[in-house]
């Protein structure tokens, strides 16, 4: 560990056992890190007897449900006293303030960490007390609690390795992409020593798909085209009235773009069941920068794995995208 890590994750571990009580968030459309560090961190602080809220703006996608203690997630509208004053609120992977949904009055937060590994973003410091975790090296913010646990002296009980596994295993999307590093490896490997089941992981998460959403899968094959080395695929509402699907059934669909050969970069194109905004997932392999090419477009993510939303027709906002990856390839 670096010396200005160390010396924020020292910061973070003070601030964590000097007070009582916690509010826990993070992105909107919470995805399993961001679940799993959610749960990891709440059962960790209750172990010394301390006050934790997790609470969201989105519900929690029903592959994640069998985490332990995943009920206890709340969503913003079932917030009893929302004028309670938390001593810390831990914010996970919000590159944007936005992306915490307005889940909380920041003044309510006395005290603020900040922990993610996305590159990009427009959060700015919130208050003087606040600490930011941010290493953009490592898979996921899972890896980075699990480095706070370590530093902190805290083997994770197996409970709490079940989440921060799922957390590695879904933002390396099963040890497949260029996040997947020695160090997420040899973490993982630490909490399978612990007592996580593998098996039992894939097949909650990836391995039980509804009818539904195998039908909405074959409805976004329909629209796959290649163009050059772009690839590029589309969801529309009516397809989810089709399938009695949602947004969270779309999950892995636009990996397929990228599986035909010369394919270098690859996206995704969403409806957004309220309001005309078009969600943009985006893909890319080698020196194209997917984080660069959605700050463009006011998003943001990592270099491989990135995503933004437009407000627009679908085929308008297809052409533009097309239109500015093909200038960047060039
Ligand atoms: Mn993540």
């Amino acid at each position: 560990m670096k010396k200005a890590e160390a010396k924020v994750v020292d910061d973070i571990l003070r601030t964590l056992k000097e007070n009582h009580s916690f509010f826990i968030t993070g992105h909107t459309k919470p995805d399993g890190d961001t679940i799993g560090c959610e749960l990891a961190m709440a059962m960790w602080l209750e172990k010394d007897n301390k006050k934790v809220d997790i609470v969201n703006a989105d519900s929690l996608p029903g592959n994640l449900s069998f985490l332990p203690q995943s009920r206890v997630i709340k969503q913003k509208e079932h917030i009893k006293n929302k004028n309670y004053i938390y001593d810390v609120g831990i914010i996970f992977e919000c590159p944007d303030i936005e992306l915490m949904g307005n889940v909380i009055n920041l003044n309510l937060l006395k005290k603020i960490i900040n922990i993610d590994h996305h590159t990009t973003g427009n959060w700015k410091q919130q208050s003087a007390n606040e600490y930011k975790y941010i290493a953009p090296e490592s898979s996921s913010c899972a890896e980075l609690v699990w480095r706070l646990m370590d530093k902190s002296g805290h083997r994770p009980s197996k409970d709490e390795a079940l989440c921060l596994y799922t957390g590695i295993v879904t933002d390396t999307g099963k040890f497949q992409h260029s996040n997947t590093t020695p160090e997420s490896l040899r973490i993982a490997s630490e909490l399978i020593e612990i007592g996580v089941d593998p098996v039992r992981v894939y097949k909650n998460i990836y391995g039980n798909k509804s009818h539904g959403s195998l039908k909405l899968l074959s409805c976004a094959l329909g629209t796959l085209e290649v163009k050059d080395s772009i690839a590029w695929l589309c969801i529309t509402r009516d397809m989810y009235k089709k399938t009695g699907t949602d947004e969270y059934d779309t999950e892995g669909i636009v990996d397929y773009a990228g599986m035909i050969p010369g394919v270098r970069v690859f996206f995704l194109l969403r409806e957004l069941a309220d309001g005309n905004s078009i969600k943009v997932s985006l893909r890319s392999y080698d020196n194209i920068d997917a984080g660069l090419i959605a700050g463009k477009f006011g998003g943001g993510g990592h270099k491989h794995a990135a995503g933004f939303q437009i407000e627009g027709d679908i085929n308008k906002v297809k052409k533009q995208t097309i239109k500015y990856l093909r200038k960047v390839i060039e």
